[in-house]
């Protein structure tokens, strides 16, 4: 009843995982020839919950150790409660219930979960809607030093003012390369923080690609860490570039 997008294999095709009244699903992107094939790997990937009924659902990296995490809101299915969800990625495919110790126990119902950095410190935090009860703020506490970077996208002209669609490629000095999507009504009945957020673990950001709705591409090669960066429509840029080339 929830979906998130993401690349949580990081090699650059989107995964999906999706909540149910059933079981949760991942669906691992295996794509071959471009063309995407997936496969169902939740139990294989250890995110496999079939308790409750699962709605809210997040990709999220809340280490910033540059992998995608995991947040499942839950409602009990009958009169036992259910906790909500966390899962850490081992960066191996597989990830870990860090529940019991990331502090969202929360038994009480829940369905929209989105993630947002409300105190811009580069650690995502997560706000959940609960039925019949308070919103809740669960404010991200994690002690690591990783590095991160995050995006603040500014579009206008011929691009949508918010620029949803907007995709962003980083590469980083360990090799790795993330993407993400700016998009909008991901998770269930919610919309997370318009920003884009990748966490870097101890390595640092090479290049910085951003291909806008309509496919313009620039690449940036000196984005700044553990901040926020504005990406602004480059409107002239386009336009000139479209007329000399
Ligand atoms: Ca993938
Ligand atoms: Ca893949
Ligand atoms: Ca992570
Ligand atoms: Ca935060």
């Amino acid at each position: 009843m929830g979906v998130a997008i993401g690349d949580y294999d990081n090699d650059s095709d989107w995964d999906i995982s999706y909540s149910s009244i059933d079981e949760h699903i991942l669906m691992q992107n295996i794509n071959t020839a471009s063309q995407p094939v997936y496969n169902s790997v939740a139990q294989s990937a250890g995110v496999n919950i079939n308790s409750g009924y699962g709605w809210g659902t997040l990709l999220f990296d809340v280490n910033n150790d540059g992998w995608e995490d995991m947040y499942l809101a839950t409602t009990g299915g009958g009169a036992d409660p259910v906790s909500n969800y966390m899962f850490q990625n081992n960066q191996n495919g597989t990830f870990t219930d860090v529940t019991t110790t990331s502090g969202v126990t929360d038994t009480n119902p829940t369905e929209g979960a989105a993630w947002i950095d409300f105190n811009l410190d580069g650690k995502l935090d997560i706000v959940i809607g609960r039925f019949n009860l308070t919103y809740q703020l669960l404010q991200n506490t994690t002690t690591d030093n990783n590095n991160w970077v995050g995006f603040k996208l500014l579009a206008g002209a011929n691009v949508n003012r918010d620029a949803i669609g907007t995709k962003v490629i980083i590469s980083d000095s360990s090799g790795n390369t993330q993407m993400r999507e700016l998009r909008a009504g991901e998770s269930r009945g919610s919309n997370h923080h318009k920003t884009l957020h990748f966490g870097l673990g101890n390595s640092t950001i090479l290049t910085t690609e951003v291909i806008w709705p309509g496919g313009y591409t620039h690449t940036i090669n000196n984005v700044g860490m553990n901040q926020y960066t504005e990406l602004v429509y480059p409107i002239y840029d386009h336009i000139f570039k479209a007329q000399f080339e």
